[in-house]
């Protein structure tokens, strides 16, 4: 009986492909694998630890933040923050970028993350997760600005998440495929469990709040519609619909069995042209599927173009198998 290939061999062993890596990125990515097992345990143990509930304040989205929200975006800035390895960091649920303490060196990295995602799920048992980003920093050596955190998707040098479900896992990509680890908590180790994981281009299986109906836009309107319609439709199949509520547990269920995810425009409130963020949700999530061979798009444009204006710009997103995307894109040009 052998342990198998642990995340820290695999980023290793990766990180050997460029030929000019100093070894910064790897221990980047190691340090932030002990964020993601600390905010596991901490979930895990939930109401036994007094971790969850409100924390009593709200965060620069004007959404009030849960215990662990608050435990999570701690525990990977203060997980990172004396590394050495970045210039800066951004997450959902700060204001704007965090800037390292005076006295540790600036690296050449940017980290952008959403702590705990899916946050209405936390108090009641249902798979959370953390979502990270990775880019490099313009000016490395020095500390970051706002606008350098503002690079489209398509520059990512690594995108992905820790599951917080039945297992914690953890699943990531540097352009190389999308691998995935489960947490053997009794060794404290990731270990591969999910070899490049690949999105089937078809599927029969979607994932949206169907609750919106009312106030999306005609094309993903009809799209629904069509797979409603089943047997009987112009789909002639019928199609089945899974909606957890937290993305990084939608988005992990394609990874593992394909499917089709959208949070699209709809008109609830003009001011957001959908719910979730570019640089922490639709970045990391678009670049993850089409690194396992999707699609990820906003309707109108590839995720990963968009040039980002704000840290907490929020996008539609259509993600997931690529007949599928291009289907819902075309619906938008018609
Ligand atoms: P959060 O970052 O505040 O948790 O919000 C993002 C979450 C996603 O994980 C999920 O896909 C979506 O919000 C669910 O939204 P809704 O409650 O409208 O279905
Ligand atoms: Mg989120």
């Amino acid at each position: 009986m052998q342990i198998g290939t642990t995340l820290s061999q695999f980023i290793i062993e990766e990180t050997r492909l460029y030929p000019e890596a100093s070894g910064d990125f790897a221990a980047l990515l190691n340090d932030l694998m002990v964020a993601c097992k600390f905010i596991g345990s901490q979930v895990y143990r939930g109401a036994l630890v007094g971790a969850l509930g409100s924390a009593d304040t709200g965060n620069v989205q004007g959404e009030v933040q849960k215990k662990l929200d608050v435990i999570a975006n701690n525990a990977i800035l203060k997980s990172m923050d004396w590394t050495g390895h970045l210039a800066g960091m951004v997450s959902e649920e700060e204001d704007g970028p965090y800037e390292i303490p005076a006295g540790i060196p600036r690296g050449k990295y940017l980290l952008l993350f959403d702590p705990l995602d899916g946050s209405s799920n936390i108090d009641v048992g249902i798979s959370v997760g953390t979502i990270f980003s990775i880019l490099k920093a313009p000016t490395a050596g020095e500390n970051a600005k706002l606008e350098d955190f503002l690079q489209p998707g398509a520059q990512q040098v690594c995108a992905g998440y820790a599951l917080y479900g039945s297992s914690n896992m953890l699943v990531y990509s540097t352009g190389f495929g999308v691998n995935g680890f489960t947490l053997l908590p009794e060794v404290g180790e990731y270990v591969l469990t999910h070899p490049q994981m690949r999105i089937p281009e078809d599927t029969s299986e979607y994932a949206i709040n169907m609750s919106n109906h009312r106030h999306w836009e005609a094309p993903v309107r009809r799209y629904i519609d069509e797979l409603n319609a089943g047997k009987e439709g112009p789909r002639e199949r019928d199609f089945n619909m899974r909606w957890v509520g937290s993305m990084v547990a939608d988005v992990h269920r394609i990874l593992c069995r394909g499917g089709i995810f959208l949070y699209p425009f709809d008109t609830k409130d003009p001011k957001k042209p959908g719910k979730l963020r570019l640089l922490y949700e639709a970045n990391p999530m678009g670049f993850l599927i089409e690194q396992a061979g999707g699609a990820a798009s906003t309707g109108r444009e590839r995720i990963l173009d968009i040039q980002p204006e704000g840290l907490h710009q929020r996008v539609p997103v259509i993600l997931g198998a690529k007949n599928e995307v291009e289907r819902v894109t075309q619906y938008h040009q018609s």
